[in-house]
């Protein structure tokens, strides 16, 4: 077994958290939507601008050759970080969604068309469903829906009826924001070769909490945000296959794609620069290598292993909150994720009770409206755990929840 993470001298590396919020010791619990920075992520801001910062790929000046170096040699630690077969298969992006936009984009129009049909899950979020629609709408494709069983984990059973040789592609995420169910991506993809679709995989709620592996997963594409794992906003990463990435249009022109450019005509670098026009986010390139290095020196398995025992933990105490319905699987694919009701409390005043004490929690739909729709619900609370959260932490929570309880149930 691994040493179990020091989350006090963690927690003490990001500067946030040691705040008061409502005149109480801030509790982060919205972390699937936002993680916080670690200073030396923030110092490497700050360090980049202060010492290094240029344009990239341009200049021959001392300054324009740190700032590619250090842009370059971001793309080399995340192509280390996700197990890539080649640097160049590393294309930055704003962040998921993008990512999956370009996809869609500058994959899509040349291998869809007309009756070809687009296999999403019911746990998808929205960044991995409407790009799919505007591409369905541009090339007359159909889109259909892998469901989820009443425990919220996909129904594989049903990957024989809904794949065939019309489906070109798949595309499903990694660990669901919504529910935390944690996919079997690899099953999926292997079904969805055996027709020869094309995979693309929402990395999003995946990539800043487990070990990952695309070439072990076997897809095609693997999109992440950075600001989801202590990086910078503002950066993410499409990892896509070189073949694919080779083959495909490029998708914004500008300048740093091309090649000669004509009047009439240009031609195009080769990816990742392909896909890459106008000037990059270097510092947040080079923010986000630095939040790789913090993470993988405490370890992906140590830290999903401390979320695993958190929302174990969780579910143990939730359980004893009269109306509290946890809404996720109960196993080892349960991410850190606690998506709940609490009797029929709505969850906005749920989250803003809960914010009057310091514990910062999101509600709504999570961007997920077609499951909301599938479970019948209009909203969720919904509570996140990373690194720096503890017991404690969950103890606040369940206190905050029976103090909801009490408030708004006169109870
Ligand atoms: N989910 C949440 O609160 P961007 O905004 O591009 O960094 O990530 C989009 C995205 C895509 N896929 C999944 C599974 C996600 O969870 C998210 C972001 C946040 O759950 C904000 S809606």
């Amino acid at each position: 077994m691994k040493a179990p993470l020091d989350v006090k001298a963690i927690k003490a590396e990001f500067p946030i958290l040691g705040q008061e919020v409502h005149g109480h010791p801030l509790v982060y619990l919205d972390n699937a939507a936002s993680s916080q920075k670690p200073r030396i992520v923030l110092e490497a801001l700050v360090r980049y601008y202060e010492r290094d910062h240029a344009n990239v790929h341009r200049g021959i000046h001392e300054l324009s050759t740190r700032a590619t170096q250090a842009y370059e040699g971001a793309r080399a630690r995340v192509a280390r970080f996700i197990g890539a077969g080649a640097v160049e298969e590393v294309v930055f992006v704003r962040g998921t969604t993008e990512g999956i936009n370009l996809v869609a984009s500058a994959w899509g129009p040349s291998n869809l068309g007309e009756g070809d049909e687009i296999l999403l899950t019911v746990l998808e979020h929205h960044s991995n469903i409407v790009p799919w629609q505007l591409l369905a709408q541009r090339t007359g494709a159909r889109l259909k829906s892998l469901d989820i069983d009443d425990h919220g984990r996909l129904r594989l059973e049903q990957l024989g009826d809904l794949l065939s040789e019309r489906t070109r592609l798949v595309g499903v995420t990694h660990v669901s924001n919504a529910l935390g169910t944690v996919n079997p991506v690899a099953e999926i993809v292997a079904a969805a070769k055996r027709v020869g679709a094309t995979v693309v995989v929402d990395g999003a709620q995946a990539a800043p909490h487990l070990p990952i592996d695309v070439q072990a997963l076997g897809c095609d594409f693997y999109a992440f945000s950075g600001h989801k794992m202590c990086g910078p906003t503002g950066i993410g990463v499409l990892w896509g296959r070189s073949e694919l990435l080779e083959e495909m249009a490029p998708y914004q022109g500008g300048g740093e794609m091309i090649e000669i450019v004509e009047l009439e005509r240009s031609t195009y670098k080769r990816a990742p620069q392909k896909f890459e026009a106008g000037t990059p986010n270097v510092a947040d390139a080079v923010g986000l290598a630095v939040a790789i290095d913090f993470l993988e020196g405490l370890g992906l398995e140590r830290i999903q292993a401390h979320e695993h025992d958190l929302v174990s933990y969780a579910l143990e105490r939730g359980a004893q909150i009269p109306g509290f319905r946890d809404l996720g699987p109960v196993g080892d694919d349960r991410a850190g994720v606690l998506s709940f009701e609490l009797g029929d409390i709505h969850p906005h005043d749920v989250a803003q009770i809960l914010d009057s004490r310091g514990i910062a929690v999101r509600a709504g739909h999570h961007c997920n409206q077609p499951l909301m729709q599938r479970l019948g619900l209009g909203a969720t609370t919904r509570a996140s755990f990373y690194l720096y959260n503890d017991r404690d932490d969950v103890d606040a929570l369940c206190e905050g929840l029976r103090a909801a309880l009490d408030f708004l149930s006169g109870g």
